[in-house]
């Protein structure tokens, strides 16, 4: 038997603070080597305050200098690891007292990128979710809310700069060099919110007035160099400051608003009170060093943090079992400001389309596998492990459902209803539902089944039509499988929007209300039989089980009147071909060549319904994976689709040009979205006659959408070509992180080429390039987890080469960084689909990793449950 079991946390076991704190003060002296950190926090009882409870305060890899109480030296307490436990508190701590401590911490050691660090010679911290307790000993609790003021000192020639939340009071000129900022938020904040930013940075800034009246100065703070890379940002966050405004009546609250960049960080962005940490990757844009996709990307993430200063930050999580409370939320808010910033009815669609996709092929995969856990988990052993594409897309898409459920303008009342009542509070997501039920009157109990079951709902469709009483029916059964620690399950409440297409075109949208385990609808005054468009624009996050005819699947794919489930259907018709290792046939692509043909649809919609099913979905809809015949039966779909469509693709690539200078906006990106395409697939066609064109494209192109996808197609294809195009690339842009990223990434992904060296060749060498940094999570991610989640083919080989390097690297990242090897350690998590060879190999270097003593909670946590032990 283990006798070091790691520790889990349970959501039932929550208990309020035994103490709270008022005003607190901190006094942050910046050395890279010795930051000196001097806290003032005025103590009350908290909510389960019990007589003469020791005040107990979290801490890690921290030096203690001195702790006070009420002025005067304190001895009773006792340091572990992890805590600062302080006894013998003033009149058993019944009254406000006030606590003094120094302690000290060691930012220039700091690889894990939590709490307190250095990335080129700046200082930034990420508190989220755990991380302030690495820079001083607090109550490192989202229910914990205090007002700070922060006083930050250093040496003026380093860090000329410093920045921290809220408002800035004051600035002094201080002895032997050194300066100080004195910084104040008004709001009281959880701990997770806080942030200071120190150094050499430069920004641009914009004043704008709010709806209110209220003047409000923007700054985006980058380094010097990437001064002329930020105007993207400052639009988007703009538009995203007006968007809340019109949408939910809701204002920008502090006088001043920053975002910060930086190129070592964990994540995306960062949503800390008044001073946003970003990720260089969402901040960055200009037309010859980003694509679109960028673009797109830094609009949305931009938008997503600035939502969090309500939906997080105004009101916040009372755990961290609630995170979807306010990221599934804010996913939902910042999906839909990007829908509407799409500008077109189609535009919508598209976003839908794409959001859709990411949701099925990364949360389902991870719904069905080990780490399958609720939108509110009830468990945890590390929360880092917890910020996934669970709690977030699907919780994006639980919140969309309350919309589809009470309409927009009810999904507003109940909006309205959680911020009247839970403005500067941590609260729970019964609170947000409760809010959305009472504000409508209507019950939702049944619909809190979302938020404590996991696993993706499968719905079974039988329809019959009755042609002698013109009726059609409609039968519907939802069934769940068991899933880690939950085997059986309660019925959801499934709105599901549906239409019957006829060849009258007499029918109308419906919403039902499926809630039963079975449940039947008759529709009357059917004269013909129809053919069913169900789950419209993806009402709910569900499977459909329904063995609806190649016919009527094309007949949807010609017509439907939902974008979404047009797009829908065409993926149904490859994936089933692709699994049956079938080509398309003639009716195919007869239906591919009318949508490419179709003057009415965008481009972008073209792009997306040409372009198949991802390996990973493919691998879902399996119960045995051989991840090399999917490989190729894939690729000879597309081929085909290249060849038979040539004369179309040739043209649209002529067709698709946008000649007048770039811009990022959602039309000209689908037209070269779908020109990129067309590219692809000419080279897919044939690559020796259409290399030159793409070779033409990669020299002349005056943007990296371009740029990037003529070299992606030549490396892609195998083309001769492409080495050149690639050190061309590197020397073009070696002064460019983000773009170096990029070159990286595109030889990690790159699927196997005929006849070419295996791709994990070249990876152990971009492993050991001049320019790779273990310790930069952009770096890392663009040549490891690339290769290992980003590029199926290559890393499923029967040999096991693939999980070799995979353990190999997670065990290197570790002691680096335990956050991003933990990602890269769920690269296994679905190895028990997987047919032989690749099963067992994979189990065993699971076990491999496993059997390392030394294993961070993070990694620890991934491996045991993929294990199942
Ligand atoms: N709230 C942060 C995520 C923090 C992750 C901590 N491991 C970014 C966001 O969702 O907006
Ligand atoms: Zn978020």
């Amino acid at each position: 038997m283990k006798t070091d079991l790691p520790q889990s946390f349970r959501r039932l076991e929550y208990r309020p603070p035994n103490y709270t704190f008022g005003q607190v003060e901190l006094d942050i002296a910046l050395d890279p080597a010795r930051t000196i950190v001097k806290s003032r926090l005025q103590v009350l009882p908290g909510k389960s305050y019990e007589t003469g409870a020791p005040l107990v305060l979290q801490g890690q890899e921290l030096e203690f200098v001195s702790l006070r109480i009420n002025g005067d030296a304190h001895r009773h307490f006792e340091l572990t690891p992890e805590t600062l436990s302080i006894y013998s508190l003033p009149n058993d701590g019944k009254d406000p007292f006030v606590v003094e401590i120094i302690c000290i911490c060691v930012p220039e050691k700091n690889t894990s990128l939590m709490g307190l660090y250095v990335s080129n010679g700046n200082f930034f911290t990420q508190c989220e979710a755990e991380g302030f307790r690495k820079i001083t000993y607090f109550l490192d609790r989202p229910d914990v809310m205090a007002k700070f003021r922060v006083t930050l000192q250093a040496r003026e020639t380093e860090c000329p700069v410093l920045l921290a939340n809220g408002n800035l009071l004051s600035t002094e000129k201080l002895p032997n060099g050194w300066h100080s900022a004195v910084w104040e938020d008004p709001f009281p904040k959880p701990s997770y919110l806080f942030a200071l930013v120190a150094g050499k940075l430069d920004c641009i800034e914009e004043t704008i007035t709010t709806g209110s009246g209220a003047r409000k100065l923007l700054q985006i703070w980058v380094e010097p160099h990437d001064l002329k890379k930020t105007r993207h940002a400052m639009d988007s966050l703009i538009a995203s400051i007006r968007w809340d405004e019109r949408r939910y009546g809701l204002e920008l609250d502090l006088e001043r608003f920053m975002i910060v960049a930086v190129s070592d960080f964990n994540m995306g962005a960062m949503e800390n009170k008044g001073l946003n940490i970003f990720n260089t990757k969402y901040v960055l844009a200009q037309p010859e060093t980003a694509t679109d996709i960028d673009f797109a990307n830094i609009e949305s993430v931009v938008a997503h943090e600035y939502f969090h200063n309500w939906t997080g930050n105004r009101v916040t999580c009372q755990d961290w079992f609630q995170l979807s409370l306010k990221e599934g939320l804010t996913v939902f808010r910042d999906q839909e400001f990007s829908a509407d910033q799409m500008g077109t009815q189609s535009g919508r669609a598209v976003k839908r389309i794409e959001d859709v996709r990411t949701l099925r092929q990364l949360q389902f995969p991870e719904d069905a596998g080990p780490m399958a856990h609720p939108i509110r988990p009830d468990e945890y052993q590390e929360i880092n492990n917890f910020y996934t594409v669970t709690v977030y897309e699907k919780g994006a898409e639980v919140v969309r459902m309350y919309q589809t459920l009470l309409g927009v303008e009810g999904f507003r009342k109940g909006m309205d209803l959680y911020f009247k009542r839970h403005d500067g509070q941590a609260v729970t997501c019964d609170d947000f539902l409760a809010a959305m039920a009472d504000a409508n009157h209507c019950d939702l109990t049944q619909f809190k089944n979302w938020y404590s079951q996991a696993g993706t709902p499968r719905i079974k469709v039988e329809e019959r039509y009755d042609a002698p009483q013109n009726q059609y029916h409609l039968t519907l059964s939802q069934s769940i499988a068991p899933s880690p620690s939950q085997s059986e399950k309660q019925p959801f409440h499934i709105p599901l929007k549906v239409r019957l297409l006829t060849p009258a075109d007499d029918q109308v949208e419906q919403l039902l209300e499926l809630k039963a385990e079975k449940q039947t609808w008759t529709f009357d005054n059917i004269n013909e039989r129809p053919v069913l468009s169900l789950n419209r624009n993806f009402s709910a996050p569900i499977r459909l089980d329904f063995s609806q005819s190649e016919a009527d699947l094309l007949a949807l794919f010609s017509s439907d009147d939902d974008a979404f489930n047009r797009w829908e259907s065409g993926q149904k018709l490859a994936m089933q071909m692709i699994l049956e290792n079938r080509l398309p046939d003639a009716e195919l692509i007869a239906a591919y060549r009318d949508i490419l043909l179709d003057p009415e649809l965008d481009p972008a919609f073209k792009e997306l319904a040409l372009t198949l099913p991802a390996e990973t979905y493919l691998y879902e809809q399996c119960t045995s994976v051989d991840p090399q015949q999917i490989f190729k039966s894939r690729r000879a779909f597309r081929r085909a689709l290249a060849s038979s469509l040539r004369l179309e693709w040739a043209a649209l690539y002529q067709q698709m040009q946008t000649p007048d200078g770039f811009k990022p906006d959602a039309i000209s990106a689908g037209k070269r979205a779908l020109k990129n395409l067309a590219l692809s697939m000419l080279l897919d066609a044939d690559a020796l006659i259409w290399a030159p064109m793409a070779v033409n494209q990669y020299q002349n192109a005056d943007n990296m959408t371009d740029r990037y996808a003529a070299l992606a197609g030549l490396v892609i294809h195998g083309v001769n070509a492409a080495k050149e195009c690639l050190e061309d690339f590197y020397q073009r842009f070696a002064g460019d992180a983000l773009v170096l990223d990029k070159w990286f990434a595109l030889q990690s992904s790159r699927p196997p080429v005929d006849g070419a060296e295996q791709t994990l060749t070249d990876v152990y060498r971009l492993r050991e390039h001049v320019a790779f940094k273990m310790n930069n999570p952009n770096r890392v991610r663009s040549v490891i987890h690339a290769f290992c989640m980003n590029n199926p083919a290559s890393f499923h080989q029967a040999d096991g080469s693939g999980y070799a390097f995979w353990a190999e690297a997670v065990l290197a990242l570790d002691p680096i960084n335990p956050q991003v090897a933990a990602r890269l350690a769920r690269a296994l998590d679905r190895w028990r689909l997987f047919a032989q060879p690749y099963q067992g190999k994979m189990h065993a270097y699971l076990e491999e990793v496993a059997a390392n003593k030394t294993l961070s909670a993070d990694v620890r946590e991934v491996i045991t449950k993929a294990l199942g032990n």
